[in-house]
């Protein structure tokens, strides 16, 4: 295939036509933003995102002919406030996508700022044929074949809508050639699910296949719950659903959940997903982890309840937190480190020990986990502790390539386990009837708050172990995250996992000398600062095992940055 055949078959006046009216609207040149598809795609204020919808319609449209196969798009911005949105696309098989094609997206997307729109043709077509040269690929029986799914912001419909119209007009293919199967509101990792279904079963149109996800990890969880003898710490999960997509697919859960008379009760808390202003307002996993308390939602008698176990989902469901309180009314909170050593402590307790020496068993974080956890991953666990750049893609991508069991985390609670035939070939030997059901509770493809809840319920309910034993495993150092707004946050660039700067020159040294000033005898003080993908600002992350050098440290890191950014 090349540029030709794509021109062929590009309705260029439809392209040339929608590009005029978002072009109309845009900022002049001295005023445009400078778009960049992260590891969480395009995110920002609604009212900005048509160019960026523009640029990943298009990059979608040349990524399914490329491939030949079904990509999704996914319309929403997490964990962000209501006003905001994003997009990203799904792979055949269910991954983010290609590094290399983040940058062609990028690229659409501000060359239609950098130059007049007379010009636009070319340079579109430029980037078009800049990828073909790049991805040569056979003229074969094309069809574009596109699976749309969004969250319940306000802004998400009309953005599908947009969609929905861009790729029935885009091409100039028979309309049996053009598929495109809109799924309406589902989780991220619904999407994730459905796009990897049609591909693995060669499904053509669309079909009930939120269900199929359930059936998938929600079978085995009733199955596994039947076999917990007698509930001992807590008999009831609260939800914070965030107000957001969770909330409507639990509501779709918990009858089929109450038929089979479980002993531990699930209540759902945030579930007002209709109203879009609420979306992430005072709840949802990143309130919970940011602030370390409760969620709005929750009665004074509920959190006094012992017998509670609360969790809080993010906005889009790829994500989620646990916590509890102490008999004193303490906040213990249970994050990503918390649920990758759990999961560790779970596999090492239950596989046979000449089974855990054959094969690789290891943890992914990011230079966000607890100094804490790794400690207690290398020297409690004995288990081999990674880091990886922020963003679960680059999480999954090293866990897949150094473990044969790859339990990855982030610390705001993202992240899931992966494992690989040598693995299962090698549990296959022993007779692990429970293992084996709790392995399929796992949703590999992606980090999911759901199926991540099912795991959690689950290890606990099986050894037994109270939330509160559960967080008292290691205690984490103190630790701060802030924001500070620079006049150019791509002035930071990072290396080791984003754990140290290279570039603003002489940072890293400045954060170096105010970091050793305040070390007491353990050395635990640790501060790095990195551009936030997904916010235009950078960020401080600071830990120490005194409270107190946090503050000096994170004032002095912040006088460091203004002094060097403002020279
Ligand atoms: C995105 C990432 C999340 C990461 C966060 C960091 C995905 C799907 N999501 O939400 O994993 O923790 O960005 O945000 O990769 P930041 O770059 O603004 O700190
Ligand atoms: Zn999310």
């Amino acid at each position: 295939m090349s540029s030709a055949y794509i021109e062929s078959i590009l309705n260029k006046q439809y392209l040339q036509k929608t590009f005029n009216e978002l072009a109309s609207q845009r900022p002049r040149k001295s005023n445009a933003i400078n778009f960049t598809y992260g590891t969480s795609g395009f995110r920002m204020d609604s009212s900005k995102l048509d160019i960026p919808l523009f640029a990943t319609a298009l990059i979608t449209f040349l990524r399914s002919l490329y491939c030949n196969k079904f990509i999704g798009i996914m319309i929403t911005a997490s964990h962000n406030p209501p006003q905001d949105n994003g997009f990203k696309t799904i792979e055949p098989k269910g991954e983010m996508l290609p590094h290399s094609w983040e940058s062609y997206v990028t690229s659409i997307a501000n060359s239609v700022y950098e130059n007049e729109y007379s010009k636009f043709e070319t340079n579109m077509l430029d980037i078009i044929d800049t990828i073909f040269k790049a991805y040569p690929l056979e003229k074969k029986d094309t069809s574009l074949r596109i699976i749309l799914g969004r969250d319940t912001r306000s802004s998400s419909l009309p953005f599908a809508n947009f969609l929905n119209d861009f790729f029935t007009n885009l091409t100039t293919l028979k309309t049996e050639n053009v598929i495109v199967l809109d799924y309406g509101i589902v989780t991220t990792p619904q999407l994730h699910f459905i796009v990897r279904k049609h591909t693995a079963d060669n499904i053509f149109e669309q079909m009930d296949l939120t269900k199929e996800y359930f059936d998938a990890f929600f079978i085995p969880f009733i199955k596994l719950l039947s076999k917990v003898a007698k509930l001992q710490s807590f008999n009831t999960l609260l939800i914070d659903c965030a107000n957001g997509v969770g909330a409507l697919q639990l509501e779709k859960l918990l009858p089929l959940y109450e038929k089979h008379s479980p002993q531990l009760k699930l209540e759902l808390i945030n579930t007002n997903y209709q109203d879009c202003s609420k979306l992430n307002v005072e709840c949802g996993a990143d309130f919970v982890k940011t602030n370390q308390k409760l969620p709005g939602g929750i009665s004074e008698e509920v959190a006094n309840n012992p017998n509670f176990l609360f969790c809080s989902l993010d906005g889009d469901s790829d994500r989620i937190i646990f916590y509890c309180l102490t008999a004193d009314k303490k906040f213990c909170l249970l994050d990503g480190d918390k649920m990758a050593t759990l999961i560790g402590e779970f596999f090492i307790e239950k596989l046979p020990a000449p089974l855990l020496e054959s094969i690789k068993l290891g943890i992914v974080q990011t230079a966000y986990a607890n100094g804490s956890s790794t400690a207690y991953i290398k020297d409690v666990l004995k288990l081999d502790a990674r880091c990886a750049k922020t963003g679960v893609k680059n999480l999954h991508h090293d866990a897949v390539e150094n473990f044969d069991v790859g339990i990855y985390f982030e610390a705001n609670g993202h992240g899931t386990v992966i494992f690989n035939d040598k693995f299962m070939q090698a549990l296959s030997k022993y007779k692990l009837e429970e293992f084996e059901m709790f392995i399929s509770l796992i949703n590999q493809a992606v980090g999911d708050a759901i199926t991540d809840l099912f795991i959690v319920v689950i290890i606990l309910l099986l050894l037994e172990l109270d939330p509160r034993d559960w967080f008292k495993k290691y205690a984490d150092l103190p630790n701060t995250l802030i924001k500070c707004v620079v006049p150019d946050r791509s002035e930071f660039e990072t290396f080791d996992y984003e754990r140290q700067l290279s570039k603003p020159i002489g940072l890293q040294e400045m954060i170096d000398e105010i970091v050793n000033e305040t070390n007491n005898s353990d050395k635990k003080n640790r501060c790095f600062v990195r551009a936030s993908g997904t916010e235009d600002v950078v960020r401080i992350y600071c830990e120490s095992s005194k409270q107190e050098n946090l503050t000096i440290i994170t004032t002095k890191v912040l006088e460091a940055i203004k002094q060097i950014t403002n020279k």
